[in-house]
């Protein structure tokens, strides 16, 4: 529906490199709506809590380090099919298997460096949601220019 919702984070590196405009205009021409967005950085304990599922690969410590390691923009994406869309715009996890055209394709070369982070499916997506913005930071507002020229 048009109003699923993904949880898209631009990483510490993307924040240092100057590609939070870039990353944020890629959602925005696609034709999304941006409905949550603040700039954080956030404890090894909050990203733990996010990555739980990884809790334990190998590089599951270095991921909290570096993910903690500066602030990271955390957005809310709203649209249709916006969770699915959202994982191809971004790319493969690891860079180097990115197509060109996507972002990680585009701006980054390491799986570890990988500039920005993206739900994998509708449920990680509110769980996520909810671990990263309180309801009162979601906002809800009507958009009839999307609804009427994005979609038909
Ligand atoms: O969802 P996505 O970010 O594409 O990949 P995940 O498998 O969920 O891993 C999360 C995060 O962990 C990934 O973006 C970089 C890091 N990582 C890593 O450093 N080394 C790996 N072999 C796999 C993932
Ligand atoms: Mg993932």
């Amino acid at each position: 529906s048009n109003t699923e919702r993904t949880f898209i984070a631009i990483k510490p590196d993307g924040v240092h490199r100057g590609l939070v405009g870039k990353i944020i205009a890629r959602f925005e021409e696609r034709g999304y709506k941006l409905v949550a967005l603040k700039q954080m950085t956030a404890s090894k304990a909050h990203l733990e809590v996010h990555y739980q599922d990884l809790k334990d690969k190998p590089f599951f410590p270095s991921l909290i380090e570096y993910m903690s390691s500066g602030p990271v923009v955390a957005m809310v994406w709203q649209g249709l099919d916006v969770v699915k869309q959202g994982r191809s715009m971004l790319g493969a996890t690891n860079p180097l298997a990115s197509a060109p055209g996507t972002i990680r394709g585009d701006f980054c070369i390491q799986t570890g460096r990988n500039i920005c982070h993206g739900s994998d499916a509708v449920d990680s997506a509110n769980r996520e949601i909810a671990h990263w913005f309180k309801q009162e930071e979601i906002n809800d507002y009507a958009s009839p220019f999307i609804n009427s020229w994005v979609y038909e």
